[in-house]
């Protein structure tokens, strides 16, 4: 392993912890969707199928927990978070975007951020579709944040003009949350 991969204060890992708030939420497929909403010229409300449907692309990353464990070359499937951005039209004052997932999970991130070719709305890793307890059907992928950025089971995503704080970033940790800067905590 090239030590200069792991970020300051990280350690490796080679399974994948499993952490969230909460019991994994059920997924009903008939009635599932992923709304776009906010300061967009064109409000989106995608089911499974019309997102599967977008361009699939795959991109390998490592993933940075805020606790302390880096798991390296996760190999993430699904659609670029620009791709669906560019169906929405953010509207020029659209500097930020929060995320929200089942169960009232949330956190958000500066537009510009999220439109990195590495940023990645997932369904599927390590060449399987996703497992529950790792945000089936649908999780954001930043791998350039702390993981409490990468929300499991997306529901709905928000353009704002101001970045409103999420769950964990009300609680004291950092909302710009850089692991290669070691910003854990606000
Ligand atoms: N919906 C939801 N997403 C979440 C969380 C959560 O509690 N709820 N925890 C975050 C944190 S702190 C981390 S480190 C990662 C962990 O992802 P994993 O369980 O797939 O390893 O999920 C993130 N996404
Ligand atoms: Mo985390």
């Amino acid at each position: 392993m090239d030590p200069s991969r792991l970020p300051p204060g990280q350690y490796l890992v080679k399974n994948f912890p499993v952490l969230h708030l909460g019991p994994v939420p059920p997924f009903d497929p008939g009635t599932w969707d992923l709304r776009v909403e906010g300061e967009v010229g064109n409000p989106l409300r995608l089911s499974r199928a019309e997102l599967l449907a977008l361009p699939r692309v795959a991109r390998k990353s490592d993933f940075h927990c805020v606790t302390g464990w880096t798991r390296l070359d996760n190999a993430w499937e699904g659609v670029f978070f620009r791709t669906v951005a560019d169906l929405a039209r953010p509207r020029p004052g659209a500097s930020s975007v929060t995320i929200e997932a089942e169960a009232g999970y949330l956190t958000s991130l500066p537009l510009e951020d999220l439109l990195r070719e590495d940023v990645l709305l997932a369904y599927r890793l390590d060449g399987k579709d996703l497992a529950p307890e790792h945000g089936w059907p649908l999780r954001l992928v930043v791998p350039h944040k702390y993981s409490y950025k990468a929300a499991k089971w997306v529901r709905l995503i928000r353009f704002t003009q101001e970045q409103e704080p999420g769950y964990w970033e009300q609680r004291g940790y950092s909302s710009s949350a850089d692991p290669w800067k070691e910003e854990r905590y606000a």
